[in-house]
């Protein structure tokens, strides 16, 4: 079939909306027809060319929601009309990795999807002159329709909207995960947050969630405080405004240090004041953030060996198709919020809009509408 998508054709340059070549689903690969993908800072890292696995051209996108068309032979799990969330992070719930419950890090296709491919080898998408397309973290949201392998979609009800639950499949799922998966807060919890974007506010609903005692928000940009106040945030700090040592202000706020501290900006430098800003003896700092290719983190061996712990996650711990479902149902039942964040909707002809909104920081989330 053709499809309409947004092809990332080379590294650092818009992607070119185009009509591309789709192949239909082979043994265990499910068609689907995407009604919603948002844009994540992740999709733009690659497209800038800073990501070491990225490869081009490629079909971006990671966070989408949509319908089974079609499903190949041997699938059992899901059938035509169910509604899905495609998982970056899938779950085959057979390899030794999903058999170990201190991971979610699924590595049955992990080698072919590092490479842009369905776990054949093989790409379904192609240009209207044969060239191969590659796909991207196995989903591929920023085409109209894709296809994803059985076990990287988790089926979620039928009376929840696109629009929305399209956030789960990454932002949602990683700021909650990382609190409730990775850092397993306590209530009563002080913990800080460095980053007030897309996923720093779910960290902050997470943390609310958790039943946190303080919420300290840290971010440059002061256009990000009112939505963080309304997610919970209790105290907001502005590295450009704060006289003398970031940490030692940091510590004073949280009577000591926090209990947990979560990267949500990707710079190293943040990183190590996060981890400098956990409580002595036994905070835990949390990485969310992917920083560029090369990049490294630091600080001194005695900030470890004096009880702190340096972590990270990658979607938040969760594990898709088991927990996808369930983060859907808190928000249907209003336990989480999703709405306010999709702060900007537009259709996939005006995608690279969206990226400019969040290059100037005027976006939470954009939210393409097929
Ligand atoms: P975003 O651009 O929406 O938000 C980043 C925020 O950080 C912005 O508000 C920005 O003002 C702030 N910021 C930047 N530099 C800062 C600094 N030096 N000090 C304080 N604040 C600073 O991005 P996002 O979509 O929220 O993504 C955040 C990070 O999480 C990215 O690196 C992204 O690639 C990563 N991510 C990781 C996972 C995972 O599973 N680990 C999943 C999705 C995204
Ligand atoms: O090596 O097993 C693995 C999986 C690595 C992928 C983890 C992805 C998380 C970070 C990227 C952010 C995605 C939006
Ligand atoms: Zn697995």
């Amino acid at each position: 079939m053709r499809t309409r998508a947004a092809v990332a054709v080379e590294s650092g340059s818009p992607m070119e909306i185009m009509e591309v070549n789709l192949e239909g689903p082979k043994a265990g690969e499910v068609l689907v027809e995407i009604k919603a993908t948002g844009l994540c800072h992740t999709d733009d890292f690659t497209l800038s060319g800073a990501d070491p696995e990225g490869a081009f051209p490629s079909i971006l996108g990671h966070e989408g929601a949509g319908v089974v068309v079609e499903v190949g032979a041997g699938v059992t799990s899901l059938e035509v009309g169910d509604h899905v969330i495609p998982l970056y992070t899938p779950e085959c719930r057979e390899c030794d990795y999903c058999l170990n419950p201190k991971t979610n890090l699924c590595q049955k296709i992990r080698t072919t999807q590092g490479a842009g491919l369905m776990p054949d080898g093989t790409s379904r998408f192609s240009m209207l002159d044969g060239t191969p397309i590659l796909h991207y973290m196995g989903c591929s949201t920023f085409s109209n329709y894709t296809v994803l392998p059985e076990i990287a979609l988790a089926k979620v009800r039928k009376d929840a909207p696109f629009d929305k639950i399209c956030y789960i499949g990454c932002g949602v799922t990683t700021g909650i995960g990382a609190v409730i998966n990775t850092a397993k807060a306590e209530i009563g919890n002080r913990s800080i947050v460095f980053g007030l974007g897309g996923i720093g506010l779910n960290v902050i609903q997470g943390l609310r969630l958790s039943g946190a005692d303080q919420i300290v928000g840290v971010d440059l940009n002061p256009g990000k405080v009112e939505m963080a106040t309304r997610f919970g945030m209790t105290d907001f700090v502005n590295p450009s405004e704060v006289e003398g040592d970031l940490v030692a202000h940091l510590v004073e706020l949280t009577g000591g240090g926090a209990d947990y501290t979560f990267d949500a900006t990707g710079n190293v430098g943040v990183m190590r004041t996060a981890l400098e800003a956990a409580h002595k003896g036994w905070g835990e700092s949390i990485i969310i953030g992917v920083a560029p290719a090369g990049a490294e983190i630091s600080t001194r061996p005695f900030q470890l060996v004096t009880g702190r712990s340096w972590r990270g996650t990658a979607f938040g711990g969760a594990r898709g198709r088991t927990d996808v479902p369930k983060i859907v149902d808190w928000y249907m039942n209003g336990k989480i919020e999703i709405d306010p964040m999709i702060t900007h909707t537009m259709p996939l002809e005006d995608i690279n809009k969206g990226f400019e909104l969040m290059h100037k920081g005027e976006s939470i989330r954009s939210v393409v509408l097929y």
